[in-house]
């Protein structure tokens, strides 16, 4: 019998907890698919609900290269934010025993100026687009060594951890965001390049993708809402004592010290 969302859910909220990484799912049961994996992330969310998280936004994760072929899933996943996962750069060292294995990313963050609900064209992407910065998100995996299949990084609300939210511009200003170089500095050492083209050809697509998967699930986000497009680079291990600096031209840096 497949493993009940619920308890997944339990489990997986316990390995947070505890910082105590746990076995993927699949790989006792191989045949966990996206309806069990969103089913047990809508548990993991209403738990947090029902402890007092506010749903901010949405992100999504596994829309460039760079991460699909680094984590082995080569699809989009989609999971929630919560007030709860907003830091400021500042608090990212005090925080670090709080998470099990972090990493770092650079992402294109959207404030949206309009409702979305259902399914919009990249045009209407764009226009339900008020604000468009820089983030930094951070990612912890709750399986051992990052090691997860479609299903189990789903279920696991996509590794998600904190975010950290940069200066926003209006995004009239920046109607292609396709351009723009992104670049990840670690210690002052160039780790990671990419241009917004690495997030599915052009980072409005993504929110696209959301508005497909919105849809599909009865579930409309707010003006106001916090969408994180996802990394246009791989992620770096969040090591105490490094400094990381996040940059994307035109919308500003993230700058970390761990
Ligand atoms: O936000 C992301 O791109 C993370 C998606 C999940 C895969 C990972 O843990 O890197
Ligand atoms: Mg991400």
């Amino acid at each position: 019998m497949t493993l009940d969302p619920a308890a997944a859910a339990a489990t997986l909220a316990q390995a947070r907890a505890t910082r105590t990484p746990i076995r993927a799912f699949t790989a006792t049961d191989p045949v966990l698919d996206a309806a069990w994996a969103y089913a047990t992330q809508d548990h993991d969310r209403a738990a947090r609900t029902a402890a007092g998280e506010v749903t901010i936004g949405a992100k999504l994760g596994l829309t460039s290269p760079a991460k699909q072929a680094r984590m082995g899933v080569a699809e989009p996943v989609i999971g929630f934010l919560t007030d709860a996962m907003r830091l400021e750069p500042g608090a990212v060292a005090a925080a670090l025993p709080r998470w099990i294995q972090p990493r770092i990313e650079p992402e294109i963050a959207f404030v949206l100026g309009r409702p979305v609900g259902s399914r919009i064209t990249p045009a209407a992407a764009r226009d339900a687009v008020a604000g468009v910065g820089i983030a930094a998100e951070i990612i912890d995996s709750r399986y051992a060594d990052y090691r997860f299949r479609f299903a189990d990084v789903v279920a696991d609300n996509t590794s998600g951890a904190g975010v950290l939210l940069g200066d926003l511009r209006p995004a009239a200003d920046l109607p292609d965001l396709t351009p723009l170089r992104c670049e990840v500095s670690v210690d002052g050492e160039v780790r990671h390049e990419a241009t917004g083209a690495a997030i599915l050809g052009d980072p409005y697509a993504a929110l696209v993708r959301l508005s497909h998967h919105l849809e599909a699930r009865g579930e409309t986000l707010p003006a106001g809402a916090l969408v994180l497009a996802g990394a246009l680079t791989d992620a770096e291990p969040l090591v105490p004592g490094s400094s990381y600096r996040l940059a994307i031209e035109e919308l500003g840096t993230v700058q970390v010290d761990a």
